[in-house]
């Protein structure tokens, strides 16, 4: 297939004229679950402005530029493109952003967000909403930008599902309830008033109606006073002209609008009055000249199904089966013309799609949909400018008045000289350097070239030169370079040929090419100084160099911008400079952004805050190179693949490992591509990596063979030590399933009580948002303590620390007689002083930190393990520094130097290090003495396959060990939808497998949802009679726990002759009872 675009229709100085003027620009992304026709439709939009043929449009995926995007089709990074669009009155500057819709990318549709004011959001009809149709509704409401609903595949209604338009119709609004649903969850007030103020309307409205008529809505005159209620804003309506109808494959869309000034001459009424008739259940009197209401229950047909699902119906029909005839008369009063080219094919759908794409054209729907719906980018909502202001530690009423200022900037969208330049990069695109503008080669006209031949030839002619000589010349410049702008940097070999270009937006100002900016570290804070006092403290600094941390809060480095470009797709367009309100990519800034910044003229412009933190990165790869003489390369390119990937993480573990944290399968693949084309030597990737999580049960009632377990002799509960220093008594149980899901859904929160213990921060310094979260929190967290029972609720002021990390999901609880020490919300909400801490109090909860981190079985971080401090006994003074001597005495030959204070500092060093290693150590017993188990990580799967292939669908995810959770039909009966839960460690394959056995039918969604106890005991041998019986004396059977922690130890080196000897399950003397 040819890929060669066609001529331009639209200039880059025409699109550069129209980016002068903010009111013309729009801002928009596609956004949808995977697959439901994201850049199909954008094809159709650049079609229209014939940067690719009408033909190619849904078949050529212009947005997919990458070769993996293609071979796959699927769309793995966000891109823009800048298109013109002009109606009867205006043009139109339109910065387009594709989106990739499958789980893992799902970090790309952040930056997307981030850099619109709208979005368009794609349901496929058949399919409905998807899990990603949640996901993208949410991240539009919480970057409040202004969506726009497109119900796509419509032909399937028609020609896959053979709907009648009745029926069609149903589930159109069906499915607008469903999605309007969705977003009123998320608006739950806004909406509720709404209501109220909508039905209060109606009540009036339908009254007068009574009056004169019972129940005539509209007739040929009436025009409806036009009621731009806020509602309009937060439900999808077709009526508001916020939903298109479309089908991208075939070309055509339509919204309400598109029919009620279609039909409004030819049945004589008003286009308002249609516009809010068509939709609904009004009808038709034709020969009253007058729409009613209550078309169902009048048995009438609905105007939409009347008045536009039949005539499309009817054109689809017609070319199916082929009717010219019928073909023609439809053509003729359309007024759309057929070419012969287009009847000529045995296939029907050229003449339907050439009918079709005349009759409605999806790109004018679409894009006048767009500029009447989004607003342009200078009249941004108060909501959405003060949203930007706001970051971790500060609303913007906390920033100085200067910084408040720039408000004005932000709605003013000036590109004037005097306006601060504001822009935000939202993520970091690697180009290979010959690709950009400036260093490509340019095509000559044929004409420039026959001259630039003829003056080749005839200066070899003069020097006498041999004539093959000459034709060689001639030939090079069929593809000469550009002359003037010379590549600023020498090209290197490998890796140095990539050059990063930043994917933002500007705000405000202009940015031009060689402008001296500022990019801004995520701690920037403009509080503390005046502009005057920043810029001179930066300038001091410059010849130092590097970010600037210190004093008055600048985390900022002053930059020169490279160039700045028009986005477009696949390439990039070079221009001087780009004004206020456009999507834009600068060179320039690799080596001082990683993934996202703010970039300002001005120091008082806040750093906003960074997009959505990347997802958990649930499958890791340990990378490495054949030859040790291409690691170098291979460090390169990892910190390239991290500055390219928003979602990728990239560690350098204690074994000098490299690890690529990644969402998912796909991800990962797309990385280790990315990753060699980087390096441009063989990489080695190790077999995918899960991690799993350990914890510990209550005991277990019941043996293998079901068979009651009675302990005669109690197991010890408890673990000590006694040192010379100090003595320590611990003990472990697993905490309350309700405590570790709230523990594992706030961590935000809890990351925010670590910053106030560790006086990071005070109270006082987080934003509303944040404190009442957290205070939301802790409430929350007491009140389910006290739920659980008096066992836990009275721990609920006696919580000492969490951990792995200070904010895991594993708790630690004083005990002690003889410490009363300050629970950690009481300290974080300045109920408590941090005095009150004996001395190395933090070194029990750092011994617990590292005993949380690594659990006994395979040395995987722990979940859900409450564990009691009960007995900490310091010794005192004397006694302690006699021993700390002893200790010293021991331990080293120049202890004899030291004396008095110096002494006495040095114990305290020394019993902190010894308490750390003993509390760890202790811990872990107090750990073991409990049943231990191994968690693993569970994909919640979405599978919608029709009853023909529910077979199939089954049968691989048991083989998977995946489990049924819901199991729905579609309301047409026709299909299944499957919520099934799948480990982790088994979904390698799982998609092509699933794709395969179902022919393509299913196409699975996997999302992280939980961690999941592996019920088996890995320490399991039979004991009892019944399970010797029942297993054999060493257990024929597999033991799956077994096998997975042996895997995860030899992975790491450790040993595999593991043992968790004093559990109390195998402690037990057992004896049976029925
Ligand atoms: N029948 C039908 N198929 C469509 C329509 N629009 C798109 N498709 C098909 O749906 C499939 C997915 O289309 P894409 O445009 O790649 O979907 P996408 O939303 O960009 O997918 P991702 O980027 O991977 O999330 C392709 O096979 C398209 O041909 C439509 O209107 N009708
Ligand atoms: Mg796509």
């Amino acid at each position: 297939m040819s890929t060669q675009p066609q001529a331009k229709v639209v200039t880059l100085e025409k699109l550069t004229e129209l980016q002068r003027n903010p009111s013309c620009i729009r801002n928009c992304c596609i956004l949808a679950h995977v697959d439901h026709g994201k850049t199909t439709l954008a094809d159709s939009l650049i079609a229209s402005n014939g940067i690719i043929s009408k033909r190619l449009a849904g078949t050529l995926r212009y947005m997919d530029s990458r070769e993996d995007e293609q071979q796959r089709g699927i769309t793995m990074k966000a891109s823009s493109i800048t298109l013109k669009y002009s109606n009867a009155t205006r043009e139109h500057l339109i910065n387009l952003i594709d989106s990739p819709g499958h789980v893992d990318f799902s970090s790309e549709v952040s930056t997307a967000v981030r850099l619109c004011d709208g979005a368009v959001v794609i349901v496929d009809v058949v399919e409905g909403v998807c899990p990603q149709t949640h996901a993208v509704l949410r991240q539009i409401w919480q970057g409040k930008i202004t969506p726009l609903l497109v119900i796509n595949k419509m032909d399937r209604l028609i020609t896959e599902l053979n709907l009648t338009p009745q029926d069609a119709y149903y589930r159109l609004s069906k499915l607008l309830e469903e999605v309007n649903c969705i977003t009123a969850g998320m608006n739950q007030s806004d909406v509720l008033t709404a209501m109220e103020q909508e039905e209060e309307h109606k009540t009036n409205y339908e009254l007068e109606d009574q009056d004169e008529n019972e129940d005539i809505v509209y007739d040929t005159t009436a025009i409806d006073d036009d009621d731009e209620s806020e509602k309009a804003k937060i439900y999808f309506a077709p009526e508001n002209n916020n939903v298109i109808f479309a089908s991208a494959i075939d070309g055509w869309a339509f919204t309400i609008e598109t029919f009620a000034k279609f039909f409004a001459s030819k049945l004589g009424f008003k286009v308002e009055s249609l516009k809010k008739t068509l939709w609904g259940n009004y009808y038709v009197n034709y020969k009253q000249r007058k729409i009613f209401n209550n078309a169902w229950k009048k048995g009438k047909k609905p105007l939409f199904v009347q008045l536009i699902l039949e005539n499309i119906w009817s054109v689809y029909e017609s070319a199916s089966s082929k009717n010219k005839e019928q073909m023609t008369k439809i053509c003729n009063s359309l007024g759309v013309k057929l070419s012969l080219r287009d009847t000529q094919y045995k296939d029907p759908r050229p003449a339907l799609v050439s009918v079709m794409s005349q009759w409605l054209p999806i790109s004018d729907t679409v894009l006048s949909a767009v500029c009447q719906i989004v607003p342009p980018p200078n009249s941004l909502s108060d909501d959405r400018v003060l949203s930007l202001f706001t970051t971790d530690n500060k609303t913007y009423e906390n920033w100085p008045e200067a910084t408040k200022r720039l408000k004005e900037s932000f709605t003013k969208c000036s590109a004037s000289s005097n306006e601060p330049v504001i822009v935000y990069v939202s993520k970091m695109v690697p180009y290979d350097r010959k690709e950009l503008p400036e260093n490509r080669k340019i095509q000559m006209s044929s004409d420039e070239m026959a001259i630039k031949r003829e003056e080749v030839i005839r200066k070899m002619n003069e020097v006498n030169l041999e004539n093959e000589h000459v034709a060689d010349c001639a030939e090079t410049l069929n593809s000469k370079t550009e002359s003037t702008p010379e590549p600023s940097v020498q090209f290197e070999d490998n890796c140095g040929s990539t050059e990063f270009v930043a994917f933002a937006r500007i705000f405000s100002g202009t940015l031009r090419k060689g402008q001296e900016i500022f990019v801004l570290g995520p701690k920037h804070d403009p509080s503390s100084a005046s502009q005057a006092e920043l810029e001179n403290y930066v300038r001091d600094s410059q010849n130092e160099g590097g970010i600037e941390t210190t004093g008055l809060g600048v985390h900022a480095l002053r930059v020169t911008i490279d160039n700045v470009y028009v986005l477009m797709g696949r390439e990039l367009e070079l221009v001087d400079a780009v004004p206020a309100g456009n999507i834009l990519g600068i060179s320039g800034l690799s080596k001082c952004i990683v993934k996202s910044a703010t970039v300002s003229s001005t120091l008082l412009c806040p750093a906003f805050t960074a997009l959505n933190e990347s997802s958990l990165g649930i499958i890791r790869v340990a990378v490495n190179t054949p030859k040790s003489s291409d690691l170098g390369s291979l460090i390169k390119a990892l910190k390239l693949l991290n500055q390219a990937d928003t979602n990728v993480q990239v560690l350098l573990q204690e074994t000098g490992e490299h690890v690529l944290l990644t969402a998912g399968e796909l991800h990962l693949e797309r990385c280790l591509k990315d990753l060699e084309e980087f390096a441009q030597v063989p990489i080695i990737a190790s077999d995918p990596i899960v991690p799993y999580r350990e914890t510990i049960i209550l005991p277990p009632k019941l043996d293998r063979a079901n068979e009651r377990i009675v302990n005669s002799k109690k197991a010890d509960i408890y673990a000590q030590v006694s040192e010379p220093l100090f003595s320590l008594k611990f003990s472990a149980k697993p905490l309350p399933v309700s405590i570790v899901q709230l523990l594992l859904e706030n961590s935000v929160a809890l990351k925010n009580l670590d910053r106030l213990l560790r006086q990071e921060l005070e109270l006082g310094d987080l934003i509303p948002e944040a404190k009442s979260e957290l205070e939301l929190f802790i409430d929350k967290f007491k009140t389910t303590l006290e739920e659980e029972g008096s066992f836990w609720g009275k721990f609920k002021d006696k919580i000492w620390s969490l951990g792995p990390n200070r904010v895991g999901a594993n708790v630690l609880i004083n005990l002690c007689n003889n410490y009363d020490r300050p629970s950690i919300f009481d300290l974080a909400q300045g109920n408590a002083s941090f005095d009150w801490l004996r001395e190395c109090d933090s070194s029990i909860s750092h011994g617990f930190q590292l005993a949380t981190a690594s659990g006994p079985l395979a040395e995987e971080p722990l979940i859900g393990v409450a564990v009691f401090v009960h007995e900490w006994n310091v010794h005192s003074s004397e006694q302690h520094l006699q021993a700390n001597k002893e200790v010293h005495d021991a331990d080293s030959v120049n202890h004899e130097s030291n004396s008095g204070a110096g002494s006495s500092v040095s114990c305290f060093t020394a019993m902190s290090g010894k308490l750390i290693s003993s509390s760890r150590e202790t811990i872990r017993k107090a750990i073991q003495c409990q049943p231990c188990r191994l968690m693993e990580a569970m994909y919640k799967c979405d599978i919608t396959v029709s009853s023909e292939k529910l077979g199939a669908v089954y049968a691989v995810l048991n083989r998977r060990r995946g489990l049924i959770i819901q199991e729905d039909m579609t309301d047409d009966l026709t299909a299944y939808h499957i919520e099934a839960s799948l480990p982790v460690e088994e979904s390698f394959g799982f998609v092509s497998e699933m794709r395969l056995k179902t022919s393509g039918r299913a196409y699975p969604q996997l999302i992280f949802s939980h961690w999941a106890v592996i019920q088996e005991d890995p320490s399991w041998v039979p004991t009892t009679e019944e399970e010797k019986t029942l297993y054999g004396d060493v257990a024929d059977t597999e033991n799956f726990a077994l096998k997975s922690v042996t895997k995860i130890r030899k992975r790491k080196g450790l040993s595999t002759h593991f043992k968790v000897v004093e559990s109390a399950e195998k402690q037990r003397t057992l004896s049976k009872k029925k």
